[in-house]
């Protein structure tokens, strides 16, 4: 069977991942040491036995708790040079970063100093491994949408190191219509748009963030598949849906990585994608994703094929670059 060899050589683009969540179990106790932070933990062994999730907030709740280690900027720095070089080796050749600077701001951590971090290591790996990187932010939308209104105002003095917002953590009761007023302003800076819809929430959030936030790809959005309308118009515009089998799997957006619905995805003339999420939480990078998934689905090479093409179609990569990779 070739089909894992081709799935690992194939350029491929990256656009569902937080890289908070790529901070690997040693890397979290290198950190905490290096910054003088008390862990719960007393191995990293012992941490890694906590990653057992049972939906999205269990995982969320340990997912803030690791990412409180996260100080300086050579913290961010270090961690996102280790996703980049590591996915470089993965044949991903774009990658579009999530970050959550909420989740640092609260603990007193500024904007400049993880903002700075993060799009430092983005130039850099384009030089050392030829990957273009960049950032997109991302409002916790467990909090308000004033709250939101004032992280976006202390990001514009960085405004050209990101490109774009996007909308993440806890899901349910949390309805993109909440953040509708933040993401008009958003789009009026000129900013990309996106937001996690349809993990867990129902297919509602995903016309939501559609038609309230203007939003250019929908995160996750499986559940779709529960609404015939949106199917149809999901296809009819090639609005893309980032997914991520892995995850989907360990907070059991489905029984089974058997019972995953991204073939169905691809049938219906949708552009789904395959992507991480929290490779360090989740059991894998892209390529774990891509072996994982097609193992227990039975896709073919022509659906391996499909999904690298609308990896590229669904990014914001200027069209020279898209042209490249094709
Ligand atoms: C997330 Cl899997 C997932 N869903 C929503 N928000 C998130 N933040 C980090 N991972
Ligand atoms: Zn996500």
């Amino acid at each position: 069977d070739r089909l894992p060899a081709l799935l690992a050589a194939m350029p491929k683009a990256e656009l569902h991942m937080h890289i908070e969540g790529s901070l690997e179990p040693e890397m979290i106790f290198a950190l905490a040491a290096r910054n003088g932070v008390a862990l719960p933990y007393a191995s990293v062994d012992e941490l890694r036995r906590a990653y057992a999730f049972s939906d999205l907030q269990s995982f969320l709740d340990i997912y803030y708790q690791g990412a409180s280690v996260l100080l300086k900027e050579e913290d961010f720095y270090d961690m996102a040079q280790a996703y980049l070089s590591r996915v470089a080796a993965e044949n991903i050749v774009h990658a579009e970063i999530f970050f959550d600077p909420q989740t640092h701001t609260a603990r007193g951590v500024s904007m400049e100093t993880v903002i700075r971090g993060l799009s430092r290591a983005c130039a850099d790996a384009r030089a050392r491994h030829g990957i273009s990187a960049a950032l997109i932010l991302c409002f916790l939308r467990h909090l308000s949408e004033e709250e939101a209104f004032e992280t976006l105002e202390a990001a514009l003095p960085f405004r050209e190191h990101f490109i774009g917002v996007g909308l993440d953590s806890s899901e349910v009761g949390h309805p993109p219509s909440k953040f509708a007023r933040v993401f008009a302003r958003c789009r009026e800076l000129g900013l990309h748009i996106v937001a996690h819809a349809g993990e867990e929430g129902p297919p509602d959030y995903i016309w939501q963030a559609l038609d309230l936030l203007g939003a250019e790809r929908i995160d996750h959005g499986v559940q779709a598949v529960h609404d015939a309308a949106l199917m149809a118009r999901l296809a009819a515009e090639r609005v893309p849906l980032t997914v991520c089998p892995l995850s989907n799997q360990k907070l059991r957006v489905f029984p089974d990585l058997a019972n995953h619905n991204l073939k169905s995805l691809l049938d219906a003339g949708l552009c789904a994608t395959v992507n991480s999420d929290d490779p360090a939480y989740f059991g894998g990078y892209v390529n774990d994703n891509f072996r994982a998934v097609f193992a227990a689905t039975g896709m073919t090479a022509r659906h391996a094929w499909q999904l690298a093409l609308n990896s590229f179609e669904a990014s914001f990569a200027p069209a020279a670059d898209q042209a490249r990779w094709r």
